[in-house]
């Protein structure tokens, strides 16, 4: 973005979220991402919006799509091999449909967040029916109010040593690489109208070396399954961004978006927050290093018009899996998300808007 049109637009986002204490009537981040061909969401536990009704305000206000946390992991759905439990899931979805937001549904497939009997018993005799029995029963139970899935989750990794740079997670140990194609033809099948979404971390960074050569193993896969006809519309791109790195969301990483589009895919931010659990300073400090991090990554990301959603991991400082993933050392709370564990827009919220803002319509 040219500096001058930064300026209107952050100034466009100041003015939008400026002193604005009470949560009901911020503007909405939703409202706004629509006027500028995006949705606008964050991931939620069921749990914290039926026990916190100003926190269910804030989200009703800001956000047009609901993501479950955890709630559609294995983990939470699979108590035993015979038995599915939707508590925590149906309780999303209905948060989802009582808010009027679209639901994404994370995620069928991910080599975390696996109950220890299907560590266990996962096999290459049984590992097929065991994967698309799944996926059809989550997927057709949720049709209808999720709009998309995150069908693979993390499924690159170069560490592992493959030469397509798979992860050897417990899925392509038993099924091998075709596993991916499975469960993308699965949902498919579920839910037809489903937008199908490959997910990761890691892509974010062009000082990383890792991180560009994970953007290259990454374009590889979405090219062969593309060439193959498997249905998938979506790259979720996670943004998990580090706020005591450089901000370097440069070329690379644009280059990187348009060779991804160039595939006839849409792409997601999906998971984005800032970690600042090595950042010094005062909360104000923090503050604004973190917002300066949200702004550079989206200049980037909303630049390319593939880019049709933006997902923040958490919405309020107040419910963040960072304060156990990722606490800080001083053991001061960690403020990675764009509203405070107040509720009230930080600089983070007011530079997410001035970057939407800022985007053609
Ligand atoms: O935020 C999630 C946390 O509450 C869980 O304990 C953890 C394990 O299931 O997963 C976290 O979410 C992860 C997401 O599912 C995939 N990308 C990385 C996220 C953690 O930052």
């Amino acid at each position: 973005m040219p500096a001058a049109t930064r300026r209107t637009a952050l100034a466009a986002g100041l003015s939008l979220l400026t002193g604005v204490a009470c949560a009901a009537s911020t503007p909405s981040l939703e409202a706004l991402a629509s006027r500028h061909r995006l949705v606008f969401g964050a991931a939620i536990e069921p749990g914290d919006v039926e026990a916190d009704p100003d926190f269910a305000r804030l989200v009703r206000s800001q956000c047009g799509l609901i993501v479950a946390e955890n709630a559609l992991k294995w983990m939470a759905l699979r108590p035993s091999p015979d038995r599915f439990d939707f508590d925590a899931a149906d309780r999303v979805a209905a948060i989802a449909r009582v808010q009027g937001a679209r639901l994404h549904g994370h995620c069928l497939v991910w080599h975390e967040a696996m109950p220890d009997w299907l560590r266990r018993d996962l096999r290459p005799d049984n590992a097929e029916r065991l994967l698309i029995e799944h996926i059809e029963t989550v997927v057709r139970r949720y049709a209808g109010t999720a709009v998309s899935w995150d069908v693979v989750n993390e499924a690159v990794e170069r560490n592992d040593g493959r030469p397509d740079g798979l992860r050897v997670s417990p899925w392509l140990r038993a099924l091998g690489p075709a596993y991916l194609e499975t469960a993308f033809r699965a949902a498919h099948a579920a839910d037809p109208a489903a937008r199908l979404v490959l997910n990761d971390y890691g892509l974010e960074y062009d000082d990383e070396t890792w991180m560009v050569e994970k953007r290259g193993t990454m374009l590889d896969l979405l090219r062969g399954l593309v060439r193959r006809r498997v249905p998938i519309h979506a790259l979720g791109v996670q943004g998990h961004l580090i706020g005591h790195r450089a901000p370097a969301y440069g070329r690379g990483l644009t280059e990187f978006l348009r060779a991804v589009a160039g595939l006839g895919l849409e792409i997601h931010v999906s998971e984005l927050d800032v970690d600042d659990q090595k950042v010094a300073g005062t909360a104000a400090v923090r503050d604004r290093i973190v917002a300066e991090h949200y702004a550079r990554f989206l200049e980037t990301m909303l630049h390319d018009p593939a880019v049709s959603r933006v997902v923040t991991w958490g919405l309020s400082d107040r419910y963040t899996s960072k304060t156990f993933l990722s606490p800080r050392a001083d053991g001061a709370p960690v403020r990675p998300l764009p509203f405070d564990a107040d509720l009230a827009p930080k600089p983070a919220a007011r530079a997410l808007a001035g970057v939407i803002a800022g985007r053609r319509a």
